[in-house]
């Protein structure tokens, strides 16, 4: 593969911007060696600036769930923009987009729009905390909601313990606030509400972990923490940022069956552009300025050039079969990848959930906890990343992230796909 224009980009890229990024991921400090720069994107496809093509499974991290660049959502951006990027006052795409939310996600009866994923989860919590008169949350170990200060803490010495901060710059005071939980452990979140459930203002999870690869949760798990926050007072917040429309048009909410009392959004309703959102019950919504005393704002929340780029996306994936094919393209490249691991002598297994996936090398049957996540052969999947970008496949750059497909990606990308890691395989394998 040739790289000389993106390695020149990133020599000056790392002098100008902090690892030579605007966003840590994307350094490929996780699997080594330097990114390649997009030129453009099309489909199932990434061209960087050096005329290679890759088949993307990382799609932006989640928004090209049509695939990058869909003429229809290019084409409302380009009409919408040509009367105006950013108002500053009310535009009808806002409140067409807030009923297309409250449609597709009932228990968002309420919503309101932000400009990224963190924005819409800090806000959620801050909502949570005001609404209950309560300080203390509860995240799980391996799950991400953006970079707000609540959220870069992690277990201490138990989860019964105060959290400690895994940012410098995060107050420890506001750390002790986060309580950090297992994922899929029943007993500890049982025992965590029974220790400090009158304190809890709120349980945010990634429904289906997407941050720590690819974790769906055990049976009846979700429904066990509905139960437990609503037994205690406590507000469950499904972060549906990634989850969204993804793993199911009405999102894991409807997938699972459990109505948290909030929701966050972000990705796929905004189609490539800066959106995220936050909804839900609306004697919660309410308490939100101005209707309410919680504070939370934005100059370009629900500005129309990104309500249409949204909503040209949400209407794409309402599609009859939409979210049953996506599924089927999960499916058939992971199959296609675990058979291709098995002739290759390589311990292997995958996770999928409607359009998201998980890769793991490792010898579990099945990998559904962080400790297992964490457990993987991470060298491995180095290897296996860099053998599959020299055959022009991208995956997510980091063995502890999960990957997406999209409604672009065809029989002959995902057989391409697997092709290619028939020979990545082996190189993983030494
Ligand atoms: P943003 O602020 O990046 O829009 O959203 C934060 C966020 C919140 N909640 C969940 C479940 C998320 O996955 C994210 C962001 N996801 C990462 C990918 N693991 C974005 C990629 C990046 O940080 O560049």
């Amino acid at each position: 593969m040739q790289s000389d224009r993106s390695h020149a980009l990133f020599t000056r890229a790392r002098e100008l911007m902090p690892g030579g990024v605007n966003s840590p991921v994307r350094a490929f400090k996780s699997v080594g060696g330097e990114p390649f720069f997009a030129q453009r994107a099309e489909g199932a496809f990434l061209f960087d600036v050096d005329g290679n093509r890759y088949i993307d499974y990382v799609g932006s991290w989640g928004p090209m769930l049509a695939g990058h660049n869909h003429p229809a959502v290019l084409e409302a951006v380009l009409r919408t923009a040509r009367d105006g990027l950013s108002f500053g006052v009310p535009n009808p795409l806002e409140v067409t987009m807030a009923e297309t939310i409250a449609r597709l996600v009932p228990s968002c009866e309420m919503v309101r729009m932000v400009n990224s994923g963190t924005e819409a989860t800090l806000s959620a919590i801050r909502l949570a905390r005001g609404a209950t008169g309560r300080t203390r949350i509860v995240k799980f170990e391996g799950c991400y909601h953006g970079h707000g200060d609540s959220f870069l803490v992690k277990a201490g010495s138990g989860a019964l313990t105060f959290g400690v901060p895994t940012s410098p710059g995060v107050p420890k005071a506001l750390a002790d606030l986060t309580l950090t939980l297992p994922y899929n452990d029943f007993d500890a979140a049982t025992a965590l509400f029974d220790e400090c459930g009158s304190d809890i203002a709120c349980l945010i999870i990634e429904p289906v972990v997407g941050n720590a690869n690819c974790l769906p949760p055990r049976e009846g798990y979700l429904q066990h923490l509905r139960e437990l926050c609503t037994k205690h007072g406590a507000l469950l917040v499904f972060d549906e940022v990634m989850t969204g429309f993804r793993v199911a048009l009405g999102g894991a909410q409807a997938r699972y069956g459990v109505r948290p009392d909030l929701s966050t959004f972000g990705k796929v309703i905004g189609g490539g552009m800066p959106v995220g959102a936050y909804g839900g019950r609306r004697a919660l919504m309410e308490q939100v300025s101005p209707a309410g005393p919680i504070y939370q704002a934005g100059t370009l929340s629900g500005n129309p050039v990104a309500m249409a780029a949204g909503l040209a996306m949400l209407e794409l994936i309402q599609a009859p079969g939409f979210h049953e094919a996506l599924e089927a393209k999960s499916n058939a490249l992971c199959d296609g990848l675990e058979a291709a691991a098995r002739d290759a002598g390589i311990a292997f297994t995958t996770n999928r959930v409607g359009g998201m996936f998980g890769l793991f090398f490792s010898s579990e049957a099945k990998v559904d906890t962080y400790a297992q996540a964490m457990a993987c052969d991470s060298a491995a999947f180095n290897r296996f990343f860099h053998a599959m970008l020299e055959r022009g496949v991208y995956l997510a750059p980091s063995a502890f992230e999960a990957g997406f497909v999209s409604s672009a990606h065809g029989d002959a990308e995902i057989a391409a796909t697997i092709e290619a890691a028939r020979e990545a395989f082996r190189v993983a394998k030494a």
